[in-house]
């Protein structure tokens, strides 16, 4: 009422799917090594799984995410893209890209800064937040795959809606934590619940 919404929406997983890319580079690059199916896929840490499976994996996962064209590659969530475009323009609403970069950062800053700029265009650059620690970033919604979202602030001002992704579907319902379980689900209506 009378105040702006501001909802930030992570990239990997919600909008570029990085699991997907993932997969793909390793299977192209590794095709001789075992790996992990996304319906087999359990925890957010991609190399931590790997490792599990076979210690050397997780740096061959690692090497995947560290190359150039890694995330600039990175296909569209569906409906990622148009919902992100559409809440943009909606009256009264402030949408930004939240972010965390992987510590390599030769690649992956300029290469997520091109994929905002290839699929929401340039205009969209406005909107990034690179940050490794979310919880200081204020905003109303956080719409993000990460299932614990921890930093140095104990109480972020968002609501954490956990977006659906392989590695989360498992996770059972919470009475304290929404779910958006694809971009076909109703974000309008979440968006319009943190209107009031
Ligand atoms: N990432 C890793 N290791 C993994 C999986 C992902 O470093 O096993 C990276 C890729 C993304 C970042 O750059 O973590 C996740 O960022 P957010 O989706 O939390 O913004």
């Amino acid at each position: 009422s009378g105040k702006r919404l501001r909802v930030l929406v992570d990239m990997d997983g919600v909008i570029a799917d990085f699991e997907g890319g993932f997969l793909k580079k390793f299977r192209a690059r590794y095709p001789n090594e075992p790996y992990i199916t996304l319906e087999d896929r359990r925890g957010f840490w991609v190399s931590s799984q790997y490792g599990s499976l076979r210690s050397d994996l997780c740096e061959k996962a690692i090497s995947i995410w560290e190359s150039k064209d890694f995330f600039i590659e990175l296909e569209p969530i569906p409906g990622g893209v148009q919902a992100v475009k559409e809440m943009a323009k909606m009256e009264n609403t402030d949408v930004f890209i939240c972010t965390s970069p992987i510590k390599h950062y030769i690649h992956c800053p300029y290469e997520k800064y091109a994929w905002i700029d290839k699929h929401l265009g340039f205009d969209f650059l406005e909107q990034i937040i690179l940050t490794r620690d979310k919880t200081v970033v204020t905003g109303d919604i956080l719409i993000d795959d990460k299932p614990e979202l921890i930093g140095v602030e104990p109480n972020p001002s968002w609501e954490h809606v956990l977006f659906t992704a392989c590695h989360n579907k498992h996770i059972p319902p919470s009475f304290s934590r929404r779910r958006l379980l694809s971009w076909a689900d109703d974000w309008r209506g979440l968006l319009e619940s943190k209107r009031h």
